[in-house]
């Protein structure tokens, strides 16, 4: 019996700064859980950088690391996280692992992040959207899309929260409990607006919430976002409303202190580089345990 919950986050690693596994990694544990990390690539930093060097995890290597669990009997998790996955092979072979992983524990909760893109611009393989759609979210239990990668996976062109609504429609079709997209461009300049469903055990529940927009761009804030709803909806069992406020408390305490910092690192002469914009993350920890909202999600 686990005692803790166990959660396997396959992402990124890089050396330094704050994406993928290294952005998921420390707030899951703060929250309590355990976390075994699959790295999908070891990079030096990510690619906003001017520079990034390092290895990509291939298939047959994945494959050795979970035959390596498996074989000592510790592959028992009560989640599976997955962000960033750049190769098709790879994404096939998430997808033989949930089952396996369900095998062993019926109850697992796949929380997936579908990454392929943004704002009209897809950065990974092309062939990974029909995999991603036919494959792999028919196994997921929440997913966290964002604007683009929900048109990409309806083939729907998204340009009124109605349209969110309906695309949204479609992945319960699909019987995927839990489906939030983390920012849209369907609020104002001032506000980004976030859109959740559920239809877990029967019941429905639709919110949007008004996220205060910073004039900055961040990078693995998506990876954050992904890691932090999974703690809460485990921790508060299955309260969206209150899943989705908690994470975009920590979220926006998270990057007033990165522009703080991103601030006095200009003062101080710093070259305007990536680095200056990276999380804020270990710095955030307080705001991370006790995350106390004051904006509130509105049913619809
Ligand atoms: P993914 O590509 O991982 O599926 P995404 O592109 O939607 O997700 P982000 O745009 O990084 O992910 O948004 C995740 C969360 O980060 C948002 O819900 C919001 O809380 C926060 N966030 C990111 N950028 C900003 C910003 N400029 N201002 C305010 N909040 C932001
Ligand atoms: N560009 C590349 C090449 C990436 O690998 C990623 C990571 O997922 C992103 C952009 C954007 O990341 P996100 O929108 O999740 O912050
Ligand atoms: O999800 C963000 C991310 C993950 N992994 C790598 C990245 C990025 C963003 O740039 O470069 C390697």
């Amino acid at each position: 019996a686990n005692s803790y919950p166990k959660v396997l986050s396959i992402q990124s690693h890089v050396v330094s700064g704050y994406v993928g596994n290294k952005s998921a990694t420390f707030p899951l544990q703060v929250l309590g859980f355990e976390v075994d990390t699959i790295n999908s690539v070891q990079f030096s930093n990510h690619t906003g950088y001017k520079v990034w060097k390092g290895q990509i995890l291939n298939e047959h290597e994945l494959d050795d690391l979970t035959d390596g669990l498996s074989q000592n009997g510790l592959d028992n998790y009560t989640h599976l996280l997955t962000g960033y996955v750049g190769s098709p092979s790879f994404l096939k072979r998430i997808a033989q692992l949930v089952e396996h992983m369900r095998n062993i524990n019926p109850k697992l909760i796949y929380v997936c992040d579908p990454v392929m893109g943004d704002n009209g611009h897809m950065y990974v393989p092309q062939e990974l959207l029909p995999i991603y759609r036919d494959t792999i979210l028919p196994l997921a239990d929440i997913i966290t899309p964002n604007q683009y990668e929900v048109e990409l996976l309806t083939g729907k062109k998204i340009t009124s929260v109605k349209d969110a609504w309906d695309a949204i429609g479609i992945f319960h079709e699909m019987k995927i409990n839990t489906v939030v997209l983390s920012s849209t461009e369907l609020g104002t300049e001032q506000f980004l607006l976030g859109l959740a469903s559920s239809i877990a055990g029967g019941k429905k529940t639709k919110l949007s919430i008004k996220i205060p927009r910073f004039s900055a761009s961040f990078t693995g804030t998506g990876d954050l976002f992904a890691a932090l709803l999974l703690s809460w909806m485990f921790r508060t069992e299955n309260d969206l409303k209150l899943s989705l406020e908690r994470t975009i408390f920590t979220l926006q305490a998270v990057l007033k202190r990165t522009l703080r910092r991103a601030a006095e690192l200009t003062k101080l002469g710093h070259p305007d580089t990536a680095a200056r914009l990276e999380l804020q993350l270990i710095q955030s920890k307080a705001d991370i345990e006790n995350p106390t909202p004051s904006i509130t999600a509105v049913a619809h």
